[in-house]
């Protein structure tokens, strides 16, 4: 496919220094831009230099499907999916754009020819950070797929000057630092100074009157900055349609007060330049109370703002009545951070545009869907009603208003039921008062989601029970993807080659047709070069590691890995009580047989959040003291990889044996690191949660190591009144691990550095590590006799990467479009 493209590209006239695809014109191309947007020549030229030449180098040949795309887009004016996210999480961009237009292969020998190595520039790669975990990765597999499905889509955000911080580990614990992304420049962004918007805060509203006596409101805010379109080409695989991310940054209304200035307050209208560039600088981390976060809210409300107001814009340009808004746009709302658009919307329409109030709330509530990623209470927005008073007075009176209409309804269907009203109603009214992120975006959507079959079940049974009592039409389930193009074409490129020889070029586009692996299941030959694919990606993680961590690890062990972020409904220190079982087990019983393994971890803790970042640092001490002891060497190996990212998980999602995915049943809402790892060839070990339940439906039960209560279990256990204590003095193999961590055995001796997680697992525990020990150390086990039958293992791994077609993100956007978006692919010629 990328050889007709290419083909059918060098046919034409476009074949220019900007637009041609073959290895001479790349080479030339990449000169000229090292030349004449660098100011270099090439033996003079750093690596930045050679990154920047050749990422402008790509870029060249984006745009013109990128104008291409607009202008089809402008012509046939097409439904158009709006995707509003307060993350994205796109990874490095340079590789992909390679791999989707199809000029890897002559990029790296036109680079060749100058003695420079591709590979080097791909590792120069600084990725934008703009997210904290799933929910921004699931968004930026969702404009990859988006774009390869030709789908008219626009990403919508936040250009954050420094994104999620870099975790450094020192003396064993997490260091943050600032993640600055930007300092060498951002060659794939396009800044568009003329797409900008006002953006007001505070002050108060008024009533006004019109020449017709009609009555309205005027909000007049005490600030007002600027939001300026900061856009970057997403390219579908194989296919010309490039979708816009457009990212927001602030800036001073004016770049300079004169009226302040002319006062001769110079420095005040400074300092409120730099106030207003405050709003797009930094990104919170997640986990953190969101409870007086001012500038959080600023956030929020600021990208909403400059998005609504840019669709608005688009739609005008189409000649089309606002009125027919949401039959141009279906906006999905990424989580609550971007809910306040449905107050937004509403004042919009009403007070910017003369509309009335029955009017606007038709096309609102037809325009937004929204989906839902937690059901942790503690995840849930909301925001203090003085806080929301003092940043957004309108909006307050139009969320008011919308909320009272809304309860009129709810007293309609209950009579009587004032307790249903208290708890439907989108302001909660224990003091200082509340608004509820999620009701307001339930209520002005015309669709709800949950991100996998269990989590949106729990959804319409939990957390949102009385929303779906009242609408059931509403909820829906759309079960995440990845996107296979990043997470095995481009990670793993061994495999895919691998695969392509077997089954053909379609497998990426169309993985259903993995399926056809099966029948090399048990054939020695397939199965030893599957052997050699992973072999050959464990042994650059374990240089990598080496040369990172300093530890030198086995690629003939198990490589066990738990990547993604420190929480600790997510287990992580579950894994570390079978690590200290298995050091005790050898230590009691020093000729052990075991299998061999290396148990590698990689993610980050809020800052904020002492227990997560307590886990980090018992994975190092354990670590530590494992990796120092003869009696186990050669058998345990402990690795915490730090500052994990997209990048970092290029190289750890192949180099995987086993997938540890240990979330307490009915806490994790999907997760996706557990398909990119499936998709890899790793098995899982896992619980009955989230998407984990559909993944082992699809590759069987046979293939899959499952441990751990259910979701219904989990509530009954809790309910029942649970002893952790009790358990604790019940298995004495528990209590000798628990009891080990406790004695300082991993902490110098001192007994008070993890005594709080101590306990809190012999107390509280209120994941249930303990009841699911026992369990788990017993799958384990299996898990680990199982790898010494290598034809065995390899089976199971071939039959996972055969059935894991589901997860593909192009199936997870296909239902959205059908089933909410109602938005239709629409093919771009160059
Ligand atoms: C995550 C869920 O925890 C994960 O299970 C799911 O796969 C992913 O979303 C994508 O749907 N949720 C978040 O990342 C999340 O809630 N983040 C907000 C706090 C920022």
């Amino acid at each position: 496919m990328a050889e007709s493209h290419r083909k059918a590209l060098n046919g034409t006239n476009r074949e220019t220094i900007r637009t041609g695809l073959s290895e001479e014109s790349i080479r030339a191309a990449f000169l000229d831009n090292l030349f004449y947007l660098q100011g270099r020549f090439p033996e003079v030229a750093t690596l930045n230099d050679q990154y920047k030449a050749l990422a402008y180098t790509v870029r060249d040949r984006l745009l013109h499907r990128w104008v291409a795309t607009t202008r089809a887009y402008q012509k046939a004016n097409p439904r158009t999916v709006c995707y509003l996210s307060a993350e994205y999480l796109p990874g490095p961009f340079l590789g992909n754009n390679l791999l989707n237009l199809g000029i890897e292969e002559p990029t790296r020998r036109a680079l060749a020819g100058l003695g420079i190595e591709l590979d080097a520039l791909l590792e120069h790669e600084e990725e934008p950070g703009l997210g904290n975990g799933g929910l921004g990765r699931l968004a930026a597999c969702f404009m990859d797929s988006l774009a390869t499905l030709q789908v008219p889509a626009i990403g919508y955000g936040i250009r954050y000057e420094f994104g999620i911080f870099d975790q450094v580990i020192r003396d064993g614990g997490q260091v943050e630092t600032t993640d600055n992304w930007l300092r060498f420049g951002n060659p794939w962004e396009v800044r568009r100074p003329a797409i900008a918007y006002d953006v007001r805060i505070g002050g108060y509203t008024e009533q006004t009157t019109d020449a017709q006596g009609r009555f309205g409101v005027r909000w007049v805010p005490n600030e007002v900055f600027n939001g300026i379109a900061v856009d970057t080409a997403i390219l579908g695989h194989g296919v010309n349609t490039v979708n816009l991310l457009r990212l927001w940054t602030a800036e001073a209304a004016e770049g300079f007060d004169f009226h302040a200035f002319n006062r001769g307050d110079y420095y005040g209208a400074v300092v409120r330049e730099v106030r207003s560039e405050t709003i797009s600088k930094v990104l919170y981390p997640n986990d953190e109370p969101e409870i007086g976060k001012r500038l959080r809210l600023l956030q929020q409300y600021f990208f909403v703002t400059c998005s609504l107001q840019d669709m608005i814009r688009i739609h005008r340009t189409t000649g089309q009545p606002l009125d027919k808004f949401h039959e141009k746009f279906s906006v999905q709302l990424n989580d609550t951070h971007p809910a306040i658009a449905v107050a937004e919307l509403m004042r919009l329409l009403v007070d910017e545009h003369q509309m009335g109030w029955d009017a606007a709330w038709e096309v609102t509530r037809h325009t937004f869907a929204y989906t839902n990623h937690t059901l942790l209470p503690e995840a849930l927005e909301k925001w203090p009603i003085p806080l929301f008073q003092n940043v957004l007075p309108r909006h307050l009176e139009i969320i008011y208003e919308i909320n009272a209409r809304f309860l009129d309804e709810v007293r309609l269907r209950h009579p009587f039921d004032t307790a249903r009203v208290q708890r439907m109603s989108i302001i909660d009214e224990a003091p200082p008062r509340f608004v509820r992120m999620a009701h307001l975006a339930c209520v002005g959507s015309f669709a709800i989601n949950g991100v996998a079959e269990l989590h949106s079940r729990l959804l319409k049974e939990t957390v949102l029970r009385d929303f779906f009592e009242l609408w059931p039409e509403k909820f829906q389930n759309k079960t995440n993807g990845v996107t296979p193009r990043r997470f095995v074409m481009l990670s793993n490129p061994g495999l895919s080659r691998l695969l392509t020889r077997t089954l053909g070029a379609g497998w990426a586009r169309d993985p259903s047709q993995l399926r056809v692996l099966e029948r090399h299941a048990d054939d020695a030959a397939f199965q030893q070069e599957w052997r050699e694919v992973k072999r050959s990606r464990k042994e650059a993680l374990a240089a990598r590691i080496l040369d990172r961590c300093n530890v030198s690890i086995d690629p003939d062990s198990l490589f066990d890995v738990q990547a993604k972020r420190i929480h600790e409904y997510k287990r992580q220190h579950l894994n570390v009580l079978h690590i200290v079982t298995l050091y005790n087990r050898i230590k009691f019983n020093p000729g052990l047989d075991i299998t061999p393994r290396t148990f590698i971890f990689g993610g980050k803790a809020a800052p904020g959040y002492a227990m997560a970042k307590l886990m980090i640092r018992l994975i190092n001490a354990v670590a530590d003291v494992v990796n120092r002891d003869p009696d186990v060497a050669g058998r345990l190996r402990v690795v915490f990889l730090p500052n994990f990212s997209v990048k970092l998980g290029h190289g750890l999602y192949p180099a995987a044996d086993l997938s540890e995915q240990l979330s307490t049943a009915g806490k994790e809402a999907s997760g996706t690191g557990n398909m990119k790892f499936s998709m890899n060839g790793a098995l899982t070990i896992g619980t009955l949660d989230g998407a984990n339940v559909e993944i082992r439906e699809e590759v069987g039960a046979d293939n899959f190591f499952l441990f751990g209560l259910t979701a219904e279990e989990v509530v009954r256990t809790l309910a029942e009144g649970y002893r952790p204590w009790d358990i604790y003095n019940a298995n004495l193999e528990l209590k000798g691990v628990i009891d080990l961590i406790a004695s300082g055995h991993f902490s110098h001796g001192d007994r008070t550095v993890f005594q709080p997680l101590v306990d809190h697992l012999v107390w509280h525990d209120n994941y249930l590590l303990l009841a699911d020990y026992a369990g788990y150390i017993a799958c384990q086990e299996q898990a680990g006799l199982t790898y010494r039958d290598s034809r065995q293992w390899t089976r199971m791994s071939i039959l996972n990467v055969a059935r894991m077609g589901k997860f593909s993100s192009d199936r997870t956007i296909a239902e959205y479009c059908r089933d909410i978006w109602r938005a239709e692919p629409m093919a771009v010629d160059v």
